[in-house]
C-alpha cells in the first residue's frame, strides 16, 4: 500500500512510521505559513487531523501523483471542506503539487481555494465546504466502483461536530444497508466545533454505538499515535461485508501549545509572531524557507491586484470609498446591527434564538450576552440546519418568536424545503437571518457565498424579504420584523464592514423603499446625501436611476457621485431594502420620470433586476413610453476566493461598474431611445 506508479503498478515510495510522523509535523509547519499568508482559516482543525492526513496521503492510499486520475486509485473526499489547507499540503507532500505553492491560499483564483474544489486542483476529489455532504458522496463512488466491479476504496474525512448533520446518519443508514465495504470513514474527534465543546453545542456521542447500530464496523485509535492509525487504516483496507468508520480521538490545534484545545483557534489564523512561535514549537524553524515562502505570496497578491486594477473601468480620478480627501465614510458591519436589535428587544419573553454553531460571527449570540435571564430562550441546535428550520417552525406554532441564523447558504438554501412546507406554507412567524451573505466572506470561497438566496427567498409565498443597505438599517429591519411583522421573514445582511450611509433619522418604512440624491460633495459622505422617503418626494427631472438594495446601495451612491462629477448626470437612487412586498409605485415612477433604470444586486443578476423588469412590463403607466434599463449583478458564475472588496471588483458589482453600465444607457437615452428598448 501506498503512492503508486500507475503505469507499472510499482510502490514509488514506502514512509516508515518515522518519516510519517516526520511528514506530518513538516506538513502542519507548511499549513500554519499558508494561513498566515492568507490572514484566514481554519489553524485548529487542520491541526488536528494532520497525523490522519498523512498517514492516508503517504501510506493508506493508493494512488499516483503523476496520474491524479488514475481510475483504479483510491478516492479521499473531505467532507470537512474548512480543513482544506490539510488535503492541500498532503497532496503537496505526496507530490500532487509543489507544497511551497500552498502559500496562495485563500487568495483570488488561487488553485487552494477556501474550501476544495475539483475543478481547479488535480488530486482532488470532489468539491466540498457545506458540512455533511462528503460521506453521501462517498455513498454514490462506492456504488459506483461495485457496479463497475472496480476494488479501490472511498475515504471520507469528517469532523465530528459534522456528525450533527442529518445527512451523514442517511449516508450511514446507505452504506450499512448496502454493505458498502470499500468506504472507510474516519472521524476527526476534537471534541471542539466553533461555539464549543461539541458535547455541549448538540452532543454527537456516543458515536461508536450510532455507526454500529447502522451496521458499520468501528475502529477506535489515538489520532496522533502514527503507528496506531497506519493499522486502523490497514485494518480498515482489509475489511469485507461491511464499511468501516475508524473514531480518532485528537486534539484541536494538536502541536501548537497555545492553539490546543482553544476553540477561539477554530476559524483564525497565525499572525506572524504566533507563526514563528508555532514553528519554533514544531521545531522548524531553520526548516522552512519562511520568509521566501510569505514573498511568494505577496508576489502573488500583486499580480492579483495589477489584474484586479486593469479591469475596472476608469475614470477622471479614484473614487473608491475612502480613497480622497473628501466624501470620507465610516464602515460597520450590517451583522452588528442585527445583533444589537436582538440585545436590545430579546427582552420579550416570546423570542427564542436558535445557534447553528456560529453564532458568534452572525451576532445572533448578542442575543443573551451578558443576559443570563435568557438563557432559557437561546436554543443551541449545533450543525443541524434542516431539523433547526422546522424546529423553528414547532416554536412559532407555540406562539414563540423563534429566530434562526446561519450562513444564508444554510439558512436559506440547505434548508430550502423546511422553509418552504415547515415556514411558509404553513405561514409561521419564523425570523430566518442570511448572515454573511453575498461576497463577504470572501477567502472563505463560493460554497459559502450566498449569491443566489434571494431568488429562493422572494420566490416564496407569504415569505416578507429585507436587505438593510447599512448597519443601521439592519438594526431597524431586525427589530421591525422581529417584533411588528408575523409570518415568514427573511432579513439578508453581510459580514464584511460596509460603508454606513444612513443614520437614527433616516426614514425605514417596511415595503416603502427611500429615493436618494447627492447635494454637494462634503467632507462626510453619508452628509453629502439627502435621502426621503421615496413617496414624499418629488421629482428632480433626473437623467437617470438607479434601484439597488443591501451593500449595493452605498455602492449606487457612490456611482451617483462618479456620474455627477466626471458627466455631470443627476441619478435617483432608489433603496428597496424591503424587496418582498416590493414598492411597485416607486418602480415605476422612477421609469416614467427618468427613463433610464439600473438595478444593483450583490447576488445572481436577476433576483432584483427580474422583478423590476416585471414590473416594469406590466405597468400600464408605462405603455408607450420608452424605458431603457439595466442590470448589474453577478453574472452566472460562484464566486471565488479572495478579500471581500477584491470580489466586488472580480465579480463587477461595484459603483465603478453601476457608472459604467450608466454611461452605456445613457448614450441611447441621448440618441433617443428606441421605442421600449432593453439594455
Ligand atoms: C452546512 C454547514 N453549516 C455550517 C458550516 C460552518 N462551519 C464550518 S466549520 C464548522 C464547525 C465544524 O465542527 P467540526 O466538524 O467539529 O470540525 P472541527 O472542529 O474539527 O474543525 C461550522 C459550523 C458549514 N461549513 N457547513
Amino acid at each position: 500500500m501506498a503512492l503508486r506508479d500507475s503505469m507499472t503498478g510499482h510502490e514509488t515510495k514506502n514512509y516508515s512510521i518515522e518519516e510519517l510522523v516526520d511528514a506530518a509535523r513538516v506538513m502542519r509547519g507548511y499549513n500554519l505559513v499558508a494561513l498566515c499568508a492568507a490572514g484566514s482559516g481554519h489553524a485548529g482543525g487542520t491541526l488536528s487531523i494532520m497525523d490522519l492526513a498523512a498517514a492516508l496521503y503517504l501510506h493508506a492510499a493508493e494512488h499516483d501523483p503523476a496520474n491524479p486520475a488514475w481510475p483504479d486509485r483510491d478516492r479521499i473526499i473531505w467532507s470537512a471542506g474548512h480543513k482544506a489547507p490539510a488535503l492541500y499540503v498532503s497532496l503537496g507532500m505526496a507530490g500532487f503539487c509543489p507544497i511551497e505553492e500552498v502559500v496562495t491560499l485563500r487568495k483570488l483564483s488561487s488553485p487552494f481555494q477556501g474550501h476544495p474544489h475539483w475543478l481547479k486542483l488535480p488530486g482532488v476529489e470532489v468539491s466540498t465546504g457545506s458540512l455533511g455532504q462528503g460521506l453521501s458522496i462517498s455513498v454514490g463512488m462506492a456504488l459506483a466502483a461495485r457496479i463497475d466491479s472496480k476494488k479501490h476504496k472511498i475515504f471520507c474525512l469528517m469532523g465530528d461536530g459534522e456528525q450533527q448533520e442529518g445527512q451523514v446518519w442517511e449516508a450511514a443508514m446507505e452504506a450499512g444497508h448496502f454493505h458498502l465495504d470499500n468506504i472507510v470513514a474516519i472521524v476527526d474527534c476534537n471534541r471542539l466545533q466553533i461555539d464549543g465543546w461539541v458535547k455541549d453545542v448538540m452532543e454527537v456521542e456516543p458515536l461508536a454505538a450510532k455507526y454500529a447500530s447502522f451496521g458499520w464496523d468501528v475502529l477506535h485509535v489515538d489520532g496522533h499515535d502514527m503507528t496506531q492509525v497506519v493499522d486502523a487504516l490497514d485494518r480498515a483496507r482489509a475489511a469485507t461485508g461491511r464499511p468501516v468508520v475508524i473514531l480518532a480521538a485528537t486534539v484541536k490545534g494538536k502541536g501548537v501549545s497555545f492553539m490546543e484545545n482553544a476553540a477561539g483557534w477554530h476559524g483564525k489564523s497565525p499572525n506572524r509572531e504566533e507563526l514563528a512561535a508555532a514553528l519554533s514549537e514544531l521545531g522548524l524553524t531553520e526548516r522552512l524557507p519562511v520568509d521566501e515562502l510569505l514573498k511568494k505570496a505577496t508576489h502573488y497578491q500583486e499580480e492579483v491586484d495589477r489584474r484586479l486594477e486593469a479591469k475596472m473601468p476608469r475614470f477622471s480620478r479614484d473614487y473608491w470609498w475612502n480613497a480622497g480627501g473628501t466624501m470620507k465614510v465610516k464602515m460597520e458591519p450590517t451583522r452588528k446591527g442585527f445583533g444589537k436589535a436582538l440585545a436590545e428587544n430579546g427582552g420579550d419573553g416570546r423570542v427564542v434564538c436558535i445557534g447553528l454553531d456560529i453564532s458568534g460571527s452572525i451576532t445572533i449570540a448578542d442575543f443573551y450576552a451578558g443576559k443570563p435571564e435568557r438563557a432559557r430562550r437561546w436554543i443551541s441546535m449545533g450543525i443541524a440546519e434542516q431539523s433547526a428550520t422546522s424546529a423553528a417552525a414547532g416554536l412559532a406554532r407555540e406562539g414563540k418568536l423563534p429566530v434562526l441564523g446561519s450562513y444564508a447558504t444554510f439558512s436559506a438554501a440547505r434548508n430550502l424545503d423546511q422553509v418552504r412546507v415547515s415556514i411558509c406554507y404553513s405561514k409561521l412567524n419564523v425570523f430566518i437571518a442570511g448572515a454573511h451573505a453575498g461576497v463577504s466572506v470572501g477567502p472563505d470561497g463560493a460554497t459559502h457565498q450566498a449569491l443566489e438566496d434571494m431568488f429562493a427567498m422572494m420566490g416564496l409565498p407569504n415569505m416578507v424579504v429585507v436587505a438593510p443597505c447599512d448597519a443601521v438599517e439592519a438594526r431597524k429591519s431586525t427589530q421591525h420584523l422581529l417584533l411588528e411583522h408575523t409570518g415568514p421573514k427573511y432579513i439578508r445582511f453581510a459580514r464584511e464592514a460596509t460603508p454606513v450611509v444612513t443614520g437614527e433619522n433616516t426614514p425605514f418604512v417596511f415595503g416603502k423603499a427611500n429615493a436618494i440624491r447627492l447635494r454637494t460633495e462634503q467632507a462626510d459622505f453619508a452628509a453629502a446625501f439627502e435621502t426621503r422617503l421615496a413617496e414624499d418626494y418629488a421629482n428632480e427631472h433626473e437623467d437617470l436611476s438607479i434601484v439597488a438594495c443591501g451593500p449595493m446601495v452605498p455602492e449606487a451612491m457612490r456611482a451617483a457621485w462618479i456620474l455627477k462629477r466626471e458627466f455631470g448626470y443627476e441619478t435617483r437612487v432608489l433603496n428597496l431594502h424591503t424587496l418582498k412586498p416590493i414598492d411597485e409605485e416607486t418602480i415605476v415612477r422612477a421609469a416614467r420620470e427618468t427613463g433610464v433604470v439600473i438595478t444593483a444586486e450583490e447576488h445572481q443578476v436577476g433576483a432584483l433586476a427580474g422583478r423590476v423588469s416585471s414590473i416594469l412590463s406590466a405597468s400600464h403607466e408605462l405603455y408607450g413610453l420608452p424605458v431603457i434599463t439595466g442590470a448589474i449583478g453577478v453574472k452566472d458564475r460562484f464566486g471565488d476566493s479572495g478579500a471581500p472588496w477584491e470580489l466586488v471588483k472580480e465579480l463587477e458589482v461595484s459603483a465603478e461598474h453601476i457608472a459604467a453600465k450608466a454611461m452605456e444607457l445613457m448614450a441611447v437615452k441621448k440618441q433617443g431611445a428606441p421605442r421600449l428598448a432593453m439594455a
